[in-house]
């Protein structure tokens, strides 16, 4: 991997795991941009970087489909074929502020599955490609009692002394509403390496696991993937639930991502000289179809709330996040407590303390971002 982190990647991304590789940018570039540079885009894999020739490249799709076939590239590419599709979309890790919930408790602790992340395991990209439901017609549709599409991903990842290939699936009636793309370019430019060169999956709205990456088949099936990305992890477990009683039949498989934010700048400890003003910046999203509409922000832990300006906030596309900035009026000296806290247009917000979100694999920390600084007026 190290090889296409030096070659695809900022400088000064922080490596949250060394391998499999796992990065995120800094704060500053984060929400420098409403749609993020491939550079900047964070990094989330189970193993290595797979070699794919895309001259020999070939997508199979098979399982419960009427008639299946073997594409190419440029079959996906043939606009006779396919229409082609392209949308802005955010891919949010499940893990996204992971440390948040580490710093309570730090549960599972399976390294693979659980990196420590802080805010940056988010972003937009503009992605072009076919959506995945003209693909299945095209092979004449799923056959009766088909309900989920299982995607392969060529790269492999280690666990307890097995090899496993990158398996998850997603349902047909998320398919169906033209909500996952199988996607060749990022950003006007061919998949990067890391980010599944040549062919990958992109789901709107759902946690960033079902975007397969370096996809090279499909299969109609009747339930959900057996594989163990898809049985095991990404598992919500309730809060009573720890290493007593964890077992995999009680997690909840994590599908949509709720809603969340975080403050991006300041930082958090950060000693701030101001004349009586202070400008937030950060980052807001709302997966499984949903968008934030309203951003507040407050000075003292939740007492005192400012509405972000809707002018304040970056274009509504409809699957990806809104970066948004507020002057505040500041007066108190010493150390103070900001958060944050979206609300998507169902009308959910976020909890208010982390302890109500945290849970044994530590996934959607979707509980109001807090951060302490220390003011000078
Ligand atoms: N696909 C494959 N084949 N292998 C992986 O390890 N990681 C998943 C998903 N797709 C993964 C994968 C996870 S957990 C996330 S959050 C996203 O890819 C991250 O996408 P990115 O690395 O392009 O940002
Ligand atoms: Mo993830």
């Amino acid at each position: 991997s190290w090889k296409y982190v030096l070659k695809e990647k900022a400088a000064d991304m922080t490596h949250v795991l060394q391998f499999p590789y796992n990065g995120e940018p800094p704060g500053d570039r984060l929400v420098s941009t409403e749609i993020t540079r491939n550079e900047d885009f964070f990094v989330r894999n189970h193993g290595g970087v797979p070699e794919i020739d895309p001259e020999k490249f070939y997508l199979d799709i098979e399982g419960l489909v009427n008639n299946p076939k073997r594409l190419t590239l440029a079959d996906l590419q043939n606009e006779e074929l396919f229409p082609r599709q392209t949308n802005v979309v955010s891919l949010q890790c499940s893990g996204t502020r992971r440390l948040e919930q580490i710093h309570q408790y730090p549960g599972d602790g399976d390294e693979l599955i659980n990196a420590p992340w802080a805010e940056g395991a988010i972003g937009a990209a503009r992605w072009t490609g076919v959506s995945l439901k003209k693909v299945i017609k095209y092979c004449g549709g799923l056959k009766d009692g088909a309900m989920h599409v299982e995607l392969f991903g060529a790269d492999t990842y280690f666990k307890k002394g097995k090899v496993y290939n990158y398996v998850v699936s997603v349902p047909w009636r998320k398919v169906k509403i033209n909500e996952v793309l199988l996607a060749w370019e990022m950003n006007g430019e061919p998949l990067p390496k890391l980010h599944g060169f040549p062919l990958r999956a992109v789901v709107f709205g759902y946690i960033g696991a079902r975007s397969c990456k370096w996809l090279y088949k499909i299969r109609g099936i009747k339930d959900p993937s057996e594989a163990p990305v898809q049985r095991k992890e990404y598992l919500y477990y309730t809060p009573q639930i720890g290493k007593q009683n964890a077992m995999y039949s009680n997690g909840f498989s994590i599908q949509d991502m709720p809603v969340s934010s975080a403050i991006i700048s300041p930082k958090d400890m950060d000693v701030i000289t101001h004349d009586g003003k202070i400008k937030l910046k950060g980052w807001a999203y709302s997966g499984g179809g949903h968008w934030p509409i309203r951003v507040e922000v407050s000075p003292d832990g939740g007492a005192i709330w400012y509405e972000v300006p809707t002018e304040n906030m970056s274009t509504k596309y409809y699957y990806a996040w809104r970066l948004w900035e507020i002057d505040l009026p500041l007066d108190p000296e010493g150390w103070l407590e900001f958060c944050v806290r979206t609300w998507d247009n169902a009308l959910n917000t976020q909890p208010t303390y982390v302890r109500s979100a945290w849970n044994w694999d530590l996934h959607v920390t979707s509980s109001c971002h807090r951060i302490k600084i220390y003011s000078v007026n």
